[in-house]
């Protein structure tokens, strides 16, 4: 049997590769596994108190809140506040950023944005949801409170990212920028363990995600791509929870697709706590991540904490046919005459 190896030793190890490294980033990642570990014990128990359901309340995108969404939103400012290593975050469920001040009179290096429940609309089925999390060092005087303009930084910029999925066990998957690890809680020892080392994604797979049910409304280029998965036989899997969807396509390959519709003619997935730290760990795994307007997630510009975008990601040899197909059937990239 393999020698345990858990989050905290891993990531006090991996500080070792980067000689520059005065251990916030390190502090922060531990903060971020703590607040896993609050929130899982609470989404592993939800039936059985009375945060199931809907809270009344929307978020800044206008989704419904989940009463489980507000208690991890809660718990993850809290342990993020009191790290010391974070100046502020951004959260799905809140329109604009939150500072935090100093603790100990030590300025703070990084910011995070997160999604604190994303697919939580299946929590009260039983489904798996997720936590998303990305940070970024930031872009402000560290001698004053973090600002909007470190958060609306591109994804390319991130320095670290990753996602907690609670599902038939609870995993902690995240980048430094140096390959993707994935840690499953033990509850026996409530330590995240080693179990998925530098995870590679499978250049194709059989795989393809989309809600198959807005075909109709999707643009006849993302149709006809949707048709050739089907008459290649590939396995159409997608539960409405992107953290899941992205997590099997990870380990098992395929494409992930939410292209534009009428009623979300940018995308309805967010780009900065959803699209760009999942683009981040797809392509540090080797994969890749387009919008279905076939440009580099990572390089989109982002101009607002909760705008969206469109989203194509997975095996890099699925996306790159995804790509010549509408390129070829939408007149995309077309050499002008
Ligand atoms: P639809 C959950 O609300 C979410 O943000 C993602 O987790 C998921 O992939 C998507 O929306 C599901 O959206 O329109 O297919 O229900």
């Amino acid at each position: 049997m393999n020698r345990i190896i858990t989050l905290d030793e891993f990531i006090i190890r991996r500080q070792k590769d980067f000689p520059f490294a005065s251990g916030e980033l390190t502090g922060l990642l531990r903060d971020i596994g703590v607040a896993a570990k609050i929130v899982n014990r609470e989404v592993n128990k939800a039936g059985l108190l009375n945060i199931l359901g809907t809270a009344e309340v929307e978020n800044a995108s206008g989704d419904a809140v989940q009463k489980l969404d507000l208690y991890a939103n809660e718990k993850l400012i809290e342990c993020l506040k009191n790290s010391g290593e974070c100046a502020g975050v951004a959260s799905e469920e809140i329109e604009e950023i939150i500072t935090f001040p100093t603790v100990n009179d030590k300025p703070s290096k990084y910011v995070v944005v997160f999604d604190p429940l994303d697919g939580s609309s299946n929590i009260d089925v039983n489904v798996s949801v997720g936590t998303i999390f990305g940070i970024y060092r930031r872009i402000s005087d560290t001698a004053d409170s973090c600002t909007l303009a470190d958060f609306l930084q591109k994804g390319s910029q991130l320095v670290a990212a990753g996602y907690v999925l609670y599902g038939t066990s609870t995993l902690l998957v995240y980048s430094t920028g140096r390959g993707v690890n994935a840690f499953t809680l033990d509850p026996t020892i409530g330590e995240f363990c080693l179990s998925h080392r530098d995870i590679q994604i499978p250049q194709r797979g059989n795989y393809y995600s989309v809600n198959q049910g807005y075909y109709l409304k999707f643009d006849v280029d993302m149709r006809r791509y949707i048709d050739q998965c089907s008459d290649m036989n590939l396995r159409l899997r997608y539960i409405g929870s992107m953290v899941s969807d992205i997590h099997r396509i990870l380990l098992q390959g395929g494409i992930f697709l939410y292209p534009n519709t009428r009623k979300y003619p940018q995308g309805k997935l967010r780009l900065v706590y959803e699209c760009n730290p999942l683009s981040f760990i797809v392509e540090q795994a080797g994969g890749k991540a387009i919008t279905t307007q076939l440009e580099r997630v990572l390089d989109l510009e982002v101009h607002d904490l909760h705008q969206r975008a469109t989203i194509a990601m997975g095996s890099p040899e699925m996306v790159d046919e995804m790509k010549a197909f509408v390129e070829k059937y939408s007149g995309i990239n077309l050499p002008k005459d």
